[in-house]
């Protein structure tokens, strides 16, 4: 190689990903382990080394990392805005983290199309919250697409496949609590349980959670550099996009733009290339049920200027799947949350541009 072909193959390798390094592809056609996840993760790192960044924010209760990756358009500027992404809070929501996951690919490595998403914001993303939920969810018998009803469960294997909450078992008659209702507003309120054998256990007090207080650190993080423009957190499943207040029956002082920014994310979806495209309703969260403790009520409370609860499908056309979407629908699924989130993420973009940040950082409801 001469050396002008080889300095510029080096200066394209920096600024595209590294075409010496197997770059890792991202497989649609099944749902990746905890393990696989950080590997795919790892293999970013390595490849777009000037583009991403991986960091351990904590540990979970069984002492997995849990790890978020920065992803910028590598040109250096600090203090760009940021929209911050989490998903699997609930061990049973696998489609959310694979949505995740798809989200990453297309802002790594389909950086060329996705760039100006990049251009004045930062994107840190956090795949998997409630790892050890997730894992203990995965051990039963391997999964075999089949339909699940989580609200009347039989089997062990169903038992394991429906797991929703963390796996602390510090002090407790029952296993686990509910990570959406582990955070610090509204602790406590509506459909939100003290018994440690509920599915919705809120925890012993406010952020008693490694898992949630990980997540705590970042968004309070964000505020204070006043970088935190947009939280998005990934659940499942009923076609909803959920936005504050969630734990009393008020409506967030600026719903009318969540409401906006949602509805741009609907209308791609509706606009976009499926043939049974999911049919998204978006409402404050209290419209769904009164819950305290969930994170997107407290990323909205600490001063991110958006705040949205994804709930992905349950359904696609006649078949409902709940929690567990097929394998052979994760591809169009996670493709869908896509168009509809690059949607929203476009919208927020323009109307938070970096200099206009602090208007909204007054006066919240508490
Ligand atoms: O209950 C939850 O934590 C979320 N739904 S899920 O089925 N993924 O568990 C919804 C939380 C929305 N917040 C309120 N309704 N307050
Ligand atoms: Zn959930």
């Amino acid at each position: 190689m001469s050396l002008q072909l080889f300095l510029v193959t080096l200066l394209i390798s920096r600024s595209l990903g590294n075409p010496f390094c197997t770059r890792p592809k991202y497989q649609t056609n099944d749902y990746y382990t905890y393990e696989e996840i950080q590997e795919y993760l790892k293999g970013l790192a390595d490849s777009y080394s000037s583009r991403v960044i991986l960091t351990d924010i904590g540990k979970s209760f069984e002492n997995r990392n849990l790890t978020t990756i920065t992803i910028s358009n590598g040109d250096g500027r600090k203090g760009k805005n940021v929209i911050f992404i989490d998903a699997g809070m609930h061990g049973r929501e696998w489609i959310t983290h694979t949505a995740a996951l798809n989200i990453i690919d297309q802002l790594v490595v389909n950086f060329k199309k996705n760039m100006e998403l990049l251009e004045d914001y930062d994107w840190v993303i956090l795949p998997l919250v409630n790892a050890d939920g997730y894992t203990y969810s995965r051990s039963g018998k391997v999964f075999t697409d089949e339909a699940i009803d989580c609200r009347s469960v039989t089997t062990l294997d169903h038992e394991f496949k429906c797991w929703r909450k963390n796996r602390n078992s510090k002090g407790n008659v029952c296993i686990g609590t509910d990570l959406n209702r582990n955070f610090g507003h509204g602790w406590g309120k509506g459909r939100s349980s003290t018994l440690s054998c509920t599915e919705t256990y809120n925890g012993p007090y406010k952020f008693s959670e490694p898992e949630s207080q990980a997540v705590q650190k970042v968004l309070l993080d964000l505020v204070k550099s006043r970088r935190g423009i947009l939280y998005l957190t990934l659940h499942s499943a009923g076609s909803k996009i959920l936005y504050p207040w969630g734990s009393e029956r008020i409506d967030a002082e600026n719903y009318k733009e969540h409401l906006e920014m949602a509805q741009a994310g609907v209308d791609a979806i509706s606009n976009g290339k499926f043939k049974f495209p999911s049919n998204y309703k978006t409402i404050p969260s209290y419209k769904l049920y009164v819950a305290g403790g969930s994170s997107n009520d407290y990323a909205y409370k600490i001063g991110f200027a958006l705040s949205m609860t994804w709930e992905l499908p349950e359904k696609r056309g006649n078949l409902s799947f709940g929690f567990h979407p097929p394998t052979n629908l994760i591809k169009e699924l996670v493709e869908e949350t896509w168009i509809g989130i690059r949607a929203t993420a476009q919208k927020v973009i323009q109307k938070y541009p970096i200099q206009k940040k602090s208007i909204k950082m007054v006066n919240k409801n508490s």
